[in-house]
């Protein structure tokens, strides 16, 4: 099913709604469409493109997730913010492929939608193997995406290998995190883990104590446990999955080079991203299926 025709999806199920950008932000600029999520527990808004959510309002409470000022909402180029899906790989990629893989800047189809009993709005985007995905990674796959917006937001992200050889397989969930100021949070539930730092040498680090930020940051924490907690000024932000790898980043100073961030505005975001990377890579066997699983509160 292609976005265009999300209207029967959405028949029966209250609270759900598509809308453009440029109308949801009233700005006129080239626009995507967006899908709007509301029920009494919290609301959620989603791109099409990339499946990506931009932002997770909890009832009674703030934005959990950060987006640009600057974000520019054109096709073909991630959103900066809110939680972009890197995959099928993370980061850059030996032969000079999109960094971060082709899933955040492709159309999603919404597959499915529904109330939940318990109040909670539950939808389910898709993206499978096309001309334009084999001519990046030439492999038959069904990802799939299930958001489910309450109190708290629930994420599942399926990757399926429908080809019939063994793949390599890395994927993370970018979080941007809304913070009042980044150098005065603390991380917690990474104390203990190796971490590489990717600025500047490349230095494998055991972390002490719970991570506090200076300026830029970039670092990739293996076999990480199921729970971080972001602590700031007003509130804490809890994540929780089973991905094994968390990175860090904020690029500081150099936030005023990135177009879509600009000098300042990076004070108020810290990513901390769950997946499966570096070390912690997966292979997807022929038929395999891949589930992680993501948990937000605030
Ligand atoms: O996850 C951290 C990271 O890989 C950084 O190295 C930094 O480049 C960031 O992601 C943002 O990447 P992007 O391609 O979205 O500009």
């Amino acid at each position: 099913m292609s976005q265009h025709n999300f209207s029967a999806v959405l028949a029966n199920v209250q609270g759900v709604r598509v809308i453009d950008s440029g109308a949801y932000f009233n700005k006129a600029d080239e626009g995507l469409p967006l899908l709007v999520i509301e029920n009494a527990l919290g609301s959620a808004v989603l791109a099409f493109q990339g499946a990506h959510l931009i932002s997770f309002i909890p009832a009674g409470g703030q934005d959990v997730l950060w987006l640009s000022p600057n974000a520019v909402f054109k096709p073909g180029k991630a959103v900066r913010g809110g939680i972009p899906l890197c995959m099928p790989w993370f980061g850059g990629h030996p032969d000079g492929l999109p960094s971060h893989g082709f899933a955040r800047s492709m159309d999603w189809s919404l597959h499915s939608a529904r109330n939940l009993a318990d109040g909670r709005t539950e939808v389910v985007m898709r993206l499978q193997d096309s001309e334009q995905t084999r001519a990046l990674w030439p492999h038959a796959f069904n990802f799939e995406f299930t958001i489910c917006v309450g109190q708290t937001l629930d994420l599942s992200l399926s990757a399926e290998n429908l080809s019939d050889t063994t793949v390599p397989y890395t994927y993370a969930f970018h979080t941007y995190f809304a913070v009042e100021d980044y150098t005065r949070i603390a991380v917690t539930g990474l104390a203990g883990c190796t971490y590489i730092d990717t600025l500047g040498e490349v230095r494998r680090l055991v972390q002490e104590g719970d991570v506090h930020f200076t300026g830029a940051t970039d670092r990739v924490y293996l076999d990480v446990a199921k729970v971080q907690t972001i602590v700031d000024a007003a509130r804490t932000i809890q994540i929780s999955g089973n991905s094994k790898s968390a990175v860090l980043w904020n690029p500081g100073d150099h936030a005023e080079k990135i177009g879509d961030i600009g000098g300042g505005a990076n004070q108020h975001f810290v990513c901390v991203e769950r997946g499966d990377v570096f070390d912690n890579a997966l292979t997807l066997a022929a038929g395999e299926k891949h589930i992680a699983t993501m948990t937000l509160s605030a």
